[in-house]
């Protein structure tokens, strides 16, 4: 029935109401509202999906208008802004951290319970948005929640890929790929269909002269494609400014060219060249710290690189600036390698088709860009064959070789005697077929060039890039350490820790400055909060013994000693040191007298993560670990002081469920492997003890903590290229204790030998690259400190809150205030002013 209530009447209702119930009132109006009319349901037939839906649009709505008004203000002001290019951003859920940034989660708990709801189990409805493969994809996303909170006007770049990374079911075993469709019923995001940009394959250069009698280059015919975009609104916790991520989506042009072929009658060919354009944004490449080369995935780049470069040169021109103030207005950051064509798309834009010359053109461009490099591993870094490129981008082609001409007869200038170093710092690899090395053309492009740990970016300068640091100078080369966004894997993950925090501190503005955890460590001999602290972490566990009961079916103990590694399975993570550790750790329960056993400290040995489809290693290490689970699980010798369990789909929602739970975690990768981690920092800053090698930001966190508060093993990065070069020469003998494991496995005592006989021998055998045998005495060993100290729970406490009042420098914020100041030089914008 009709009210006849108007805008100015409801406000006035509104303000009848008290205000610590205003908001509450408006959830509930917003939600049923919802209900009722965007899902056509009625609040009695409201199932927690549709609870899910409701709440999502009530708070979308919360959202909408603070973006646009930040949108508004930040082209108002028209101050520089920060581009986030990213191929990945793994967000994981987005409701409860909407809640939690907007401040109203508790009222949105209230009200669903009022309906009767569990606030938890609305928020289990949502679908994880998982555009990422791991750390690389994950820290674009906590770059995206910093980056908001902080109010700097920024944008993320990147492709809305129908499929995001695959599910992974455990069958047998074995991992089993299942695709992630996951854009159905998406609340989050918003299709901008008129912003879209076409978007240009294949064809070829032609030159002409233009008014000016100048020489230009035009690129000509080939295929267009079209990018649509789809934004996502990014709200900053305790803030208005709501930023914007631009996700591309491919469709067929519309042009005339489709067009003529439906006219013609030629309707089949037409829907096929209709789908191939769909295939571009269709998937996201599955792989982890490796490149692999194919047609499609360049496709990807440009595609989402040209729409980028299009819609931000766009927003420029508006202003009417002066190119030359292109730098000053504009900051783009490249994670990784994959967009690095945006460098080469820039100059083009700026030669081809605004007709500057091309030494102002270049000078803009490198001052624009800056580029991250994320790891060392050679398998990573991306080549792209120059035919390939030819037939894509004849013109990016020539610009990249005109790039590289200009360089090395600079280069030349400056060390005329050095005869090899052209070669060496070749954009172009002089291979069959010849490559572009896409490292060195980012480093060419930018003005600085970041690793991501201290050791990693130290590495890049005496290694991989060695030659550059001599070329330009160190101060194109930085480091900036990882963070992660407390928000989510500390207040949104572990509330109850966070509240606990919030108590002693006086508040949550920890959570916006992560260096006033400083002042728990006051707290750490205060007795009731020690055991507050213990009874949380005792929660933590419990709520993952359900989830692994609910999932596995198998009962954990959670007075065990939780051991928890969940990463992207790879060689160099090495969690077959892991599983090894485990099967020794079996071997001599096993052989242990009754009286023996009374003295083990339980454990619970707990796994997760998805190996690339394609790497045939990393699935065996997944099927020996579910086959050694099988084995210890059931083994009555055993019983409860052994358990190993497989966690399947690890992703960003489980790891939330995860992180607070462990005891300890595993960080162990051969040392000057691993960039950074950044799983390493969130199990710390939940109060969970690591054993980890001398690598990444393992290091730092030693720093950070005390070297009292982790348990370090391992070979340390300078003596690992001595060591596997020993190897090569024959010098190896297996470790003893591995070598009983090994004996185990070849007793076919978890599952048919033949199965793991390429992993063993790919240490026994073929050079042990990743030095497990190296390692594994002093990995035992050292988990053997682990049992020891975990049987003083007073001092293992101690540990525990220590670390995390000492975990503040990890926060993402100082990282993109590092960033900020750094490489972009941008200020924040505060939409409230
Ligand atoms: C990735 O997740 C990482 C590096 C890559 O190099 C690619 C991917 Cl998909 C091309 C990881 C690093 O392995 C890890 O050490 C680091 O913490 C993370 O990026 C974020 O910097």
């Amino acid at each position: 029935t009709f009210t006849g209530l108007g805008p100015a009447e409801i406000k006035n209702v509104e303000a009848s109401i008290p205000e610590p119930l205003r908001e509450a009132w408006r959830e509930h109006k917003y939600f049923v509202r919802h209900v009722e009319t965007t899902l056509a349901r009625s609040l009695y037939n409201c199932d927690e999906l549709a609870a899910y839906s409701g709440t999502a649009l009530a708070f979308r709505d919360r959202l909408i208008i603070e973006w646009n008004k930040t949108q508004q203000r930040q082209t108002f002001t028209d101050q520089k802004r920060v581009y986030y290019l990213s191929l990945e951003f793994l967000m994981g859920r987005t409701l409860d951290n909407a809640m939690l940034n907007v401040g109203l989660k508790d009222v949105a708990r209230d009200g669903l319970s009022d309906l009767g709801f569990r606030i938890e189990d609305v928020i289990n409805q949502e679908h994880d948005a998982a555009l990422g493969n791991g750390g690389l994809g994950r820290l674009a996303a906590c770059f995206l929640d910093s980056m908001a909170t902080l109010n700097y006007p920024a944008w993320g770049y990147g492709l809305r890929y129908r499929y995001g990374i695959f599910k992974q079911e455990i069958v047998n075993g074995y991992q089993v790929e299942i695709p992630d469709y996951w854009l159905d019923n998406n609340p989050w995001e918003f299709p901008r269909h008129e912003i879209t940009v076409d978007i240009q394959f294949y064809g070829n250069v032609k030159k002409y002269q233009d008014e000016n009698g100048r020489i230009s280059n035009s690129w000509e015919d080939g295929e267009i494609v079209q990018a649509i975009a789809y934004d996502v609104p990014i709200p900053g916790y305790g803030t208005k400014t709501t930023n914007n991520l631009r996700l591309w989506s491919s469709k067929a042009s519309s042009g005339e060219f489709d067009f003529q072929k439906f006219n013609a009658g030629d309707y089949e060919s037409a829907v096929a060249d209709q789908q191939r354009a769909e295939t571009i944004s269709a998937v996201l490449y599955p792989n982890d710290n490796l490149e692999r080369g194919k047609e499609l995935r360049l496709k990807q780049q440009y595609f989402w690189c040209a729409a980028s470069l299009f819609d931000i040169v766009r927003r420029f021109k508006k202003t009417k600036r002066a190119w030359a103030e292109f730098p000053d207005q504009v900051a783009i950051q490249l994670n990784d390698t994959h967009p690095t064509l945006a460098i080469v798309e820039l100059q083009r834009i700026l030669i081809d088709k605004e007709g500057l010359e091309w030494d102002e053109a270049w000078n803009i461009v490198t001052k624009t860009f800056g580029y991250t490099n994320h790891t060392v591993l050679p398998e990573a870094l991306e080549k792209w064959s120059v035919p390939l490129m030819q037939n894509l981008l004849p013109r990016h082609l020539q610009i990249i070789y005109e790039v590289n001409l200009f360089f090395l007869q600079s280069v030349e200038k400056r060390f005329p005697n050095d005869r090899d170093i052209l070669s060496r710092v070749s954009i172009i690899e002089e291979s069959h077929p010849k490559m572009v090395r896409m490292a060195y053309l980012a480093i060419i492009g930018s003005h600085k060039v970041n690793g991501v740990a201290e050791l990693h970016s130290d590495l890049l300068k005496s290694t991989l890039f060695k030659d550059f640091v001599k070329i330009y100078g160190p101060d194109r080369f930085t480091n900036v350490t990882n963070g992660i966004t407390p928000r989510r894997w500390l207040h949104q993950a572990n509330p109850r820790l966070s509240a606990l925090i919030a108590e002693k501190l006086g508040g949550y503005d920890f959570l916006k400055d992560l260096t006033l955890l400083d002042k728990v460590e006051a707290f750490v001999d205060d007795k009731a909060f020690r055991e507050e602290w213990a009874v949380i972490k005792r929660e933590n566990k419990l709520r993952l013994a359900r989830h692994i009961k609910a999932t596995t079916g198998f009962d954990v103990n959670p007075n065990a000693l939780f051991d928890v590694q969940v990463k992207r399975i790879h060689e160099y993570k090495r969690q077959q040191l892991n599983i090894f550790g485990v099967i020794h750790r079996y071997l001599s329960i096993k052989a242990m007298s009754a009286e023996e056993k009374k003295k083990v400290v339980p454990r619970v040995s707990i796994f997760g993560g998805k190996a690339a489809p394609g790497y045939w290693m990393a699935k065996t290490i997944i099927h020996l670990i579910n086959n050694v689970a099988d084995v210890v699980n059931k083994d009555p010798e055993v019983g409860d002081l052994l358990k190993v369990i497989f966690i399947a789909d690890y992703n960003v929602s489980k790891a939330e469920i995860i992180c607070p739970a462990s005891d300890i975690s595993e960080h162990i990768s051969t040392a000057g492997t691993e960039g950074s981690g950044t799983s390493n920092m969130k199990f710390v800053l939940n109060g969970g003890l690591i054993i980890g090698t001398c690598d990444g930001a393992n290091i730092e966190i030693t720093r950070e903590i005390g070297e009292q508060n982790i348990f370090l093993f391992g070979n340390l990065a300078e003596d690992v290229e001595d060591l596997r070069h020993r190897h090569f020469y024959g010098d190896f003998k297996l470790d003893p204790q591995l070598e009983r494991v090994f004996d185990a496995i070849k007793d076919n005592v978890f599952g048919d030998k033949a199965d793991f006989s390429a992993l063993t021998s790919s240490i026994e055998e073929h050079g042990d690259y990743y030095l497990v045998s190296d390692d594994f005495n002093s990995y035992i060993t050292t988990h053997e400190m682990v049992d020891e100290a975990f049987q003083n729970q007073e001092e293992w406490l101690a540990k525990s809150i220590t670390s995390v009042a000492r975990m503040g420098f990890f926060s993402m914020d100082r990282v993109t205030n590092e960033y900020a100041d750094s490489i972009w030089n941008v200020e924040p914008l505060d939409v409230t002013d």
